[in-house]
């Protein structure tokens, strides 16, 4: 069993690495993939780059060319619903582009022609997560995380995200990555914790709390990786 890791900046993985061993480094379409192992698991590790592009690039790279069975996504996250505070934890339900925008056609919101409005989590992914905070006592949330090429700091923004596809988080990378995997038939979990509250102190709460809920994120992936050994 192989499993892909990824974040989207150098950040939300340098916790990660931190617990492996025999870590081994490639080279592929610029970007830097890891090797790495984690008890008897394989994993292959990887930072994306910012954004949808990039996040679609690494994680069909960890599928077609590592042969990812599995793909975790480790990460921070702006907070949409109130009920999310800087550090919690939230696991996608499923996931949807709030960018992406045909409605000239009559079309909804987040739809293209043969693709779908949010694409849905893996269940025994779900579950072996949810298993993982009662076992170890963490708050995870779960819920509809929007992804787009934006960083949001706009509360009306925000509203218009929460209004129409009912979001609880946002971040730049999700959707992307489960539209990916999706069509590869790997199932996806994207993690995140809160950083920011998508308002006007986004940008600033963004820079203080990267690193701390970073490894809030990492540090409960590998508590699933410790529970799939
Ligand atoms: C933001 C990162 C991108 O990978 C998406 C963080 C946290 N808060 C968000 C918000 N809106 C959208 N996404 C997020 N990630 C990239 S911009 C900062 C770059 O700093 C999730 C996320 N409010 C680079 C230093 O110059």
């Amino acid at each position: 069993m192989k499993i892909a890791i990824m974040g989207a900046m150098v950040e939300e993985i340098k916790p990660l690495l931190e617990y492996m061993q025999d870590i081994k480094s490639f080279e592929i379409a610029n970007n830097i993939y890891y090797k790495a192992k984690y008890k008897e698991i394989e994993t292959v590790i990887a930072y994306s780059k910012i954004g949808k592009v990039f996040a679609s690039l690494s994680a069909s790279v960890m599928i077609e060319h590592f042969k990812a069975q599995k793909l975790l996504f480790s990460g921070v996250a702006g907070a949409i619903n109130s009920s999310l505070k800087i550090g919690d934890l939230i696991a996608a339900t499923k996931l949807c582009q709030h960018d992406l925008d045909i409605t000239a056609f009559g079309h909804p919101y987040g739809y293209v022609p043969e693709g779908k409005v949010y694409v849905e989590s893996d269940k025994e992914l779900l579950s072996l997560a949810k298993k993982v905070a009662k076992k170890k006592g963490i708050e995870l949330k779960e819920g509809i995380i929007a992804t787009g090429d934006q960083f949001i700091a706009d509360s009306s923004k925000k509203e218009w995200i929460k209004k129409v596809f009912n979001a609880d988080a946002i971040e730049m990378e999700g959707a992307a990555v489960g539209v990916v995997c999706d069509a590869f038939d790997v199932p996806f979990f994207v993690l995140r914790a809160i950083s920011d509250a998508a308002d006007m102190d986004a940008g600033f709460d963004f820079d203080k709390f990267l690193e701390s809920s970073s490894k809030v994120s990492a540090d409960f992936i590998i508590s699933m990786l410790d529970e799939m050994v």
